[in-house]
């Protein structure tokens, strides 16, 4: 008897300890059409939306990282985890793994302007606050770098229309890559209206087969990020958003970690959340490169980069005021840092000496710090203190 308690609580105590950093769960696979769909997972006729999610969460669970695609702007994938995930202070969460890389060999790339292959996601976040375990309460939207950009657009709307299966194409006759460019057509409240074109590249059908006839999005919409470098149509450059958006920094980069604490509600006030249960990413972007089609955020995975830690009293503390955010931490050759108004900040050593001061202006700030020998610095401003690791 004894045996089979210690047996027990042995197991209890490991329970603790054995959250899965990996989503476990996709409760929804809702893409928007795209050159990938019904092959990104592979749609069968016998399929549903039940059996898509199913299949979505097969590619991408338990750390399996195939490749899904969300299909242009809107198309999204909902997301969950065996526990809540803690925003833990002053440090993001989660990191958001999809296929971005940088260009090898772009002539106008710079630190502070990165560009590749970069499909940026909205990244929205949820509470569990039922306790049902389904993603049926409200959702916050990760406030990234371009929340509060004049070229955001809120409440953005979009509407797409199944093709008929025997509707004639209509090739471009000078690019022939785009095989069909009255494809799919689309439809906004007041933003334009145009078609979603087919590409020689891919010829099933990219209408998410499981879907109506047609289909509604509405969300954040980021402006166009790609620039064609060639200016004929042959090379297209896709720059990187600075933080806090899906499928725009490679998974190797901190640029790819999101912080709860970025959550703001529908009314763009921010809340402050001591965990998070359900994950929403969506396209934020609706534009087409040429040759490479539309863009179409991926996603192959999703990792909690803390799945162990308990929540603590602190991050019950508000957090209205604060406005230093420093993005990415430990630090290589920029800090990166994210202020609400114009002020001036000082970087002091371990030792409380103080090493040099930077005026910062409000928005995303890029500071050079590559001379900083390696080690464990403080970043201040007059209301905030951020500790950060130089590498
Ligand atoms: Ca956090
Ligand atoms: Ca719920
Ligand atoms: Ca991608």
């Amino acid at each position: 008897m004894k045996k089979i308690f210690t047996l027990c609580s042995l197991l209890l105590a490991l329970n603790a300890f054995s959250n899965s950093p990996y989503i476990t769960r996709v409760f929804e696979y809702s893409p928007a059409p795209g050159q990938f769909i019904n092959t990104l997972p592979k749609w069968d006729a016998d399929d549903t939306p039940d059996s898509l999610a199913m299949k979505a969460q097969k590619s991408i669970a338990n750390n399996n990282q195939t490749m899904i695609s969300l299909g242009g702007y809107g198309g999204y994938v909902v997301l969950g985890f065996d526990h809540t995930i803690v925003n833990m202070p002053d440090s993001c969460d989660f990191k958001v793994l999809g296929n971005a890389f940088w260009a090898a060999s772009n002539p106008n790339s710079s630190a502070s302007k990165r560009g590749g292959s970069c499909e940026p996601g909205i990244i929205m976040v949820s509470v569990d606050a039922n306790k049902n375990g389904v993603p049926d309460d409200e959702w916050y939207e990760l406030a990234g770098s371009e929340y509060n950009s004049q070229s955001t657009i809120k409440n953005y709307k979009i509407t797409y229309y199944k093709p008929d299966p025997n509707k004639v194409a209509t090739p471009n006759t000078s690019y022939a890559y785009l095989t069909d460019t009255t494809y799919i057509r689309w439809k906004t409240n007041g933003y334009g209206d145009g078609y979603l074109y087919k590409n020689s590249f891919h010829t099933q059908s990219y209408w998410p087969q499981w879907l109506g006839d047609s289909i509604v999005f509405e969300g954040t919409k980021l402006a166009n990020n790609y620039v064609d470098e060639s200016g004929a149509g042959t090379y297209y450059v896709q720059y990187s958003y600075p933080w806090g958006y899906a499928d725009n920094a490679p998974n190797t980069d901190p640029m790819s970690n999101m912080d709860i604490a970025w959550a703001v509600d529908k009314d763009g006030n921010k809340v402050n959340l001591s965990g998070i249960d359900f994950i929403k990413i969506y396209t934020g972007v609706n534009q087409y490169c040429g040759w490479l089609g539309e863009t179409s955020t991926e996603v192959m995975g999703v990792t909690d980069l803390h799945p162990n830690a308990q929540i603590t009293s602190g991050i019950d503390q508000p957090q209205e005021d604060k406005s230093l955010t420093l993005i990415g931490n430990p630090v290589r050759n920029n800090l990166i840092i994210g202020s609400a108004t114009n002020q001036d900040i000082h970087i002091y050593n371990i030792s409380g000496q103080i090493l040099f001061n930077v005026q910062i202006t409000e928005g995303t700030n890029y500071v050079n710090c590559s001379a900083l020998p390696c080690g464990v610095y403080l970043l201040k401003s007059t209301t905030d203190i951020i500790k950060f690791i130089k590498q």
